[in-house]
């Protein structure tokens, strides 16, 4: 998405952020002003798109508990601008600037008549919990916990390696499955029934990264070309490098009351 592009989407999620705090429906599930029904890790919220949300404790959102998949973003009619990977419809929407990602949820406001958003980096600090890394304490992780730079990479023909970063790393014996992408949700759950917090792509939120305030925004979670331990503990909190953006994507939290921000 063409920078020019990405400031108008910026503007019109403004305007649709403030329509979504006039709007009154409730969309699917109910609920009456605005509110949503109780929901719980084993009876989650669920929108009109099939989203699911959990509660996260500590927080007033529910939080999707998966990325944002393509088919989701392009519901949105925002256009999408895949990766120079294959991709399905039910992979995590990738090349999504902050911007595009702050407009889809706007998109997603105006549609149901709820008050949905990135997470904030606490919020998704709450959702990964306290251990070292999103699969637990121990290094390196278990196969197949998550989806990082794993044995499969070693697969990668000549012309997907120019996909990668030169020089891109391995974990170890760590192996998942898939090169790139995979469909969301491929991995077991945390202990809230949120999937691939760690892994498949970074996670944008809506803070400003404490060290680039004003500059850049948090992303949170690691991605499928990772392999370091500092990227991929849970407390990581990365930033926009310049570099491929086949990494980055999204998932959106709701919030529990119609809290005029
Ligand atoms: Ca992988
Ligand atoms: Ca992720």
């Amino acid at each position: 998405m063409k920078p020019t592009f990405a400031i108008l989407l910026g503007l019109a999620a403004t305007t649709t952020l403030l329509l979504s705090h006039c709007a009154t429906t409730t969309g699917s599930g109910g609920g009456g002003s605005g509110g949503l029904p109780p929901a719980t890790k084993e009876s989650p919220f669920v929108n009109s798109l099939g989203m699911k949300f959990v509660p996260v404790p500590g927080t007033k959102i529910l939080m999707c508990t998966t990325e944002t998949t393509v088919a989701q973003y392009q519901a949105a009619g925002m256009g999408y601008e895949p990766p120079k990977f294959s991709q399905g419809s039910d992979h995590p929407a990738v090349n999504v600037s902050w911007d595009d990602a702050k407009a889809w949820c706007a998109w997603l406001s105006k549609k149901e008549g709820r008050k949905y958003r990135l997470p904030t980096d606490a919020e998704w600090s709450a959702a990964v919990g306290r251990s070292a890394y999103p699969w637990g304490n121990q290094w390196p992780p278990p196969s197949n916990c998550g989806n990082y730079a794993g044995q499969e990479m070693r697969g990668c023909t000549a012309a997907e390696r120019e996909i990668l970063f030169e020089g891109f790393g391995i974990i170890g014996s760590f192996s998942d499955r898939h090169k790139f992408t995979g469909p969301v949700g491929s991995y077991p759950a945390n202990g809230l029934g949120l999937y691939d917090l760690g892994g498949n792509v970074w996670e944008w939120c809506e803070d400003w990264h404490p060290k680039y305030r004003g500059e850049h925004h948090v992303l949170r979670g690691g991605s499928w070309s990772y392999d370091n331990r500092k990227d991929l503990a849970s407390s990581s909190q990365h930033f926009y490098p310049p570099g491929i953006l086949g990494g980055y994507g999204f998932r959106c939290v709701v919030e529990r009351r119609d809290s005029a921000r």
